[in-house]
């Protein structure tokens, strides 16, 4: 069982400028003012519909002449430096990140992180509901790293680097085209996807790992080799680099065809 709510959709963020750089557009950039500004600063994150930027609420509220300064909240200093300079944002119609409140019981509870979005409320439902968790990369270059439980990850364009956790996780690949990844710590229980590769028609065999697949000892790792064009022809080209494995403890079972 799961129980998530999103505790700030449509609410209120504290909004600090200390240490940080005022955004642009401001009457003033020096992050050290705050408390005697003749206009309402704003930051340019989650501006409403009818508005350009999100106007701050001060000690005072949101006005400010040059008779009654717009004024902070102000704080004391932490052992980490200046704080203070606190002001009020309100949510425009999207969401701000963060603030997730959620608590779990039963299976799969454990894997509840203590800080967390809702995108891996998601994640944790569907572990829950399928046994393993997407974890998906996109056309460029990707870092992708495998989480507790069993992950199904997808890196797809790009040479991507994959870190697979501790349980059984998944590489999908969806074409020859998303080949030139690095996968750590893959190893014997982990599988490899091909299903979408080798679906085509000029791939007739009917033993594709032997007919399709090479592993290729280069040094301490183990390069994946396929062969690209199916039958009309016998050439095989790297699709991905398994670190620090070695090539003949694997096999067809570490494939899915
Ligand atoms: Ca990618
Ligand atoms: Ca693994
Ligand atoms: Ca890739």
């Amino acid at each position: 069982m799961i129980t998530a709510a999103d505790s700030d959709a449509g609410g209120l963020q504290v909004f600090q400028y200390i240490p940080y750089n005022r955004p642009s557009g401001n009457l003033t950039s020096d992050p050290n003012l705050g408390d005697s500004e003749s206009q309402v600063p704003f930051i340019n994150v989650n501006p409403a519909p009818t508005n350009t930027g999100n106007f701050l609420d001060g000690s005072n509220g949101s006005t400010a002449s040059e008779e009654n300064p717009w004024q902070s909240f102000s704080s004391v200093d932490s052992i980490d430096g200046p704080m203070g300079n606190f002001a009020v944002a309100w949510t425009g119609t999207p969401d701000f990140p963060g603030s997730i409140v959620a608590k779990t019981y039963g299976m799969n509870a454990d894997l509840l992180p203590s800080t967390l979005d809702n995108t891996e409320i998601y994640n944790l439902m569907y572990q829950t509901l399928f046994g393993a968790t997407p974890i998906l990369g996109s056309s460029e270059i990707d870092e992708l790293t495998g989480t507790p439980g069993n992950n199904v990850m997808t890196g797809l364009l790009g040479s991507d680097s994959l870190t697979s956790g501790s349980q059984q996780d998944t590489f999908v690949y969806t074409s020859f085209r998303d080949r030139g990844d690095t996968i750590k710590n893959f190893d014997a229980i982990d599988l490899i996807d091909l299903s979408q590769i080798f679906v085509d028609s000029e791939y007739g065999s009917s033993t594709p790992f032997d007919s399709y697949v090479r592993l290729v000892q280069v040094g301490s790792h183990t390069e994946v080799q396929i062969n690209p064009v199916g039958d009309s022809g016998s050439i095989f080209r790297t699709l991905v680099t398994l670190e620090n494995v070695t090539a003949t403890d694997l096999g067809a079972s570490n494939f899915i065809f």
